[in-house]
């Protein structure tokens, strides 16, 4: 059963890195991961990628081609690949059944909350047994001015509609939140959507011409009861292990067993069923469906890492980084000792 990741976001929200990232992060967790990039403007993909879209189309050629800007001609592309589904579909299958995909999508955002055919091609995978997610990236930024954030929260909540799919927002740069100044609330009001007529005197304050519209919007969002999101900073362990944890609980991938996974102790064997097909009984993935625990997994420590207390969580970090150094160090000085001896013996 195949599971994976629709990452969508406008552009240079981190979607490609976070691609990247995740890819770093299921390596070394040993798990299995693929990364198919169906933005056909994305140049520099910086990770190993399974499946490229330019193999199929590029956006330089669509815009010679047929004279179309880069907006015309990326839908033309999206569209391109819907006509083509069998070629993704094909390539797809070869990377197997117990395969975890990440889809790396281009930024435009009309794609994810208008355009058909990302749509279309999402619920083509969806049908042919994908388990997907759509992890929609928007950059933290935009919550440092309120009406920056009506928008990004009325992005969201139209791509949740559109796409139709388990949906985890996430603001990713949080790292970075810092620099932009002081917030008018802790992260958390931000994170949970819960009472937005808070962001009234904000509102009036820098947009009082459009004050009313905003505040109509924020209503609309309230009345969804949609809207939420989680935090990200790529390089923090932490943050994108937490991440992970909640996408597999939207995937429902945290519900089924690993391939290779033996039957547990003291429970009877459903004979001649696959292993993702058997109920779970492991208690490990049971268990994890439970309540989050662990660093990062509370809004209110992601406020303390990167507004509150950045610079000594940086020190405390570069301290660890610098003491983990010299253990390596250490380790290969001894190992080098060992060798040596080891060779004088014989
Ligand atoms: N500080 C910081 N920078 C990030 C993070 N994620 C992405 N970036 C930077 O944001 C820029 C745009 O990222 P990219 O992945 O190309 O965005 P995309 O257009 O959505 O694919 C790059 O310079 C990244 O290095 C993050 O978590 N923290
Ligand atoms: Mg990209």
């Amino acid at each position: 059963m195949p599971f994976g990741e629709v990452v969508c976001g406008s552009p240079g929200s981190g979607k490609s890195t976070y691609c990247y990232g995740k890819h770093q992060l299921f390596t070394a967790l040993n798990r299995p991961i693929s990364i198919v990039n169906l933005d056909p403007a994305n140049d520099n993909i910086p990770y190993p990628c399974a499946i490229d879209i330019s193999s199929l189309i590029t956006l330089e050629d669509v815009m010679n081609e047929h004279g179309l800007g880069p907006n015309g001609g990326m839908l033309y592309c999206m569209e391109y690949l819907e006509a083509n589904y069998d070629w993704l579909e094909d390539r797809l299958k070869e990377l197997g059944n117990d395969a975890y995909i990440l889809f790396d999508l281009p930024g435009q955002v009309e794609l994810s909350t208008n355009h058909e055919s990302v749509k279309n091609i999402v619920h083509k995978l969806a049908k042919s047994g994908f388990r997907l997610a759509a992890v929609h990236l928007c950059d933290a930024h935009y919550v440092t001015d309120a009406a920056k954030y009506v928008s990004v929260l009325m992005l969201a909540l139209r791509a949740m509609l559109h796409l139709e799919l388990p949906h985890v927002n996430v603001l990713s740069k949080i790292d970075l939140i810092q620099q932009y100044g002081d917030l008018d609330f802790n992260l958390e009001f931000y994170t949970e959507v819960q009472d937005l007529s808070y962001l009234e005197n904000a509102l009036s304050a820098s947009s009082p011409r459009y004050k009313d519209l905003n505040m109509a919007i924020c209503s609309l969002v309230e009345d969804f009861g949609l809207v939420g999101f989680e935090t990200l900073a790529v390089e923090d362990k932490e943050s994108m292990l937490h991440l992970s944890r909640v996408i597999d609980k939207a995937t429902g991938c945290v519900f089924v067993p690993p391939p290779e996974a033996k039957q547990p102790p003291g429970t009877v064997e459903a004979k001649g069923v696959p292993a993702t097909a058997r109920p779970n009984v492991h208690a490990l993935f049971t268990s994890a469906a439970g309540p989050m625990q662990g660093p990062r997994s509370d809004v209110r420590d992601v406020q303390e890492r990167w507004v509150d207390a950045k610079e000594e969580w940086d020190a405390w970090e570069k301290a660890q980084w610098r003491k983990e150094g010299q253990m390596v160090q250490e380790a290969a000085r001894k190992s080098k000792i060992r060798e040596r001896g080891a060779r004088e013996k014989t």
